[in-house]
């Protein structure tokens, strides 16, 4: 969609704020990535300094953090404080959207945040991430060499991997008549109101193009109608789209089955031993998480003593047995005590990485909001 003139007037005479033309753009029609584009187009109410550039002289006394939720160890944090001597702040999202609006609203007191793979032609667009200062991370040959140069940021130099899941259905053992194996069981009349999907409009519609044969990527408007009308079939029988929060509703028994991500549901089933965790048989998606500076980050080399911090092998084995996450640290593996459900062979030939859908995002938010109202 072009910028509106309007718009267009506002940004050229500097009238707007980042977070007023954030707001703008949005009601005017235009995606996050067309958003970022713009911004960065502008080049205008964005911090100056790139926080990573130059000396960055000794550790700073906080650090503030923004990550998806129930992604740490419980001692993460404290044992962090502790021997830095740094003061931690943690704020958590949800999904990579709510997390991008945010920043490209112009949220600047962020250190480090943690998106998904196909959230970074976006950040990159919006020119949010300031490269890594490398030489900083001592401990960054503990990365499995299947992490290194990935094609979201070649040659690693804004991120540093986090965690890796794929999304599945988890589901009481107990309560079902049959273990689900297809996402066609969101059509179930028998689950009616005992089953949640993510609050996440990727991972709806994506699932969805699976089920019929598609990629979880497909921008195609045959397919996309297709999967909207099988959502909006589905959502007749959901309880609710909802995420993170979904765990406590399955280890209470009030939901049967949801849409959820391999962590979170392994953090489930270490309270309820009855939840199962599946990989539907048409197919699913396969995500992988880093961290990365942004540019406007007020506590750089705090960041980077974070981001080595987690590159160590036991902070990197915590994390995932807390979470139930796959871990890129190669050198935490033999640590690591919990059963994280990792793709066989056989799995990991139908999962997919979701990608960017730059321009045709429109047409996917558009699809999530009727699928909302619908
Ligand atoms: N609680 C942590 C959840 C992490 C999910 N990350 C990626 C989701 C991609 N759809």
């Amino acid at each position: 969609m072009p910028i509106p003139t309007d718009l267009a007037a506002a940004l050229a005479s500097g009238q707007l704020s980042r977070r007023a033309l954030l707001r703008r753009a949005l009601e005017a029609g235009l995606t996050l990535p067309a958003v970022a584009t713009l911004l960065a187009a502008c080049g205008r109410d964005r911090p100056a300094a790139d926080g990573t550039t130059g000396e960055l002289g000794p550790i700073e006394k906080e650090l503030r953090l923004y990550l998806w939720s129930d992604y740490l160890a419980d001692d993460t944090i404290p044992n962090f404080e502790r021997e830095f001597g740094v003061r931690v702040t943690v704020d958590t999202y949800e999904s990579n959207e709510e997390m991008a609006a945010k920043l490209l609203a112009g949220a600047t007191g962020y250190d480090l945040v943690l998106p998904s793979s196909y959230l970074f032609p976006v950040l990159f667009s919006a020119d949010l991430l300031a490269p890594l200062r490398r030489e900083l991370l001592t401990n960054w040959g503990n990365v499995a060499p299947m992490f290194l140069d990935p094609a979201w940021d070649p040659g690693n130099r804004h991120s540093v991997p986090w965690g890796w899941g794929t999304t599945g259905l988890a589901y009481r053992r107990d309560l079902v008549t049959a273990p689900p194996d297809s996402w066609e069981v969101f059509f179930d009349e028998r689950y009616r109101g005992k089953m949640t999907m993510l609050d996440d409009l990727r991972d709806v519609i994506g699932s969805f193009l699976k089920l019929r044969g598609h990629s979880l990527n497909s921008v195609d408007p045959a397919a996309l109608a297709e999967a909207r009308a099988d959502a909006i079939r589905a959502k007749a029988n959901l309880k609710a789209y909802v995420s993170a929060p979904v765990k406590a509703q399955l280890v209470a028994g009030d939901v049967w089955i949801a849409q959820l991500w391999s962590g979170d549901a392994m953090q489930a089933m270490a309270e309820q031993p009855a939840i199962a965790f599946a990989i539907p048989k048409e197919g699913s998606m396969i995500f992988s998480d880093a961290l990365v500076v942004p540019r406007s980050a007020p506590h750089p080399r705090a960041a980077h003593e974070f981001m080595n911090y987690i590159l160590r092998p036991e902070v990197g084995a915590a994390i995932a047995d807390k979470t139930g996450y796959g871990t890129p640290n190669q050198a935490a593996l033999p640590l690591t005590q919990s059963k994280i459900p990792y793709p066989t062979a056989e799995e990991l030939t139908r999962l997919e990485y979701q990608k960017d859908l730059a321009e045709n995002s429109a047409l996917w938010d558009r699809i999530w909001t009727e699928i909302k109202a619908g």
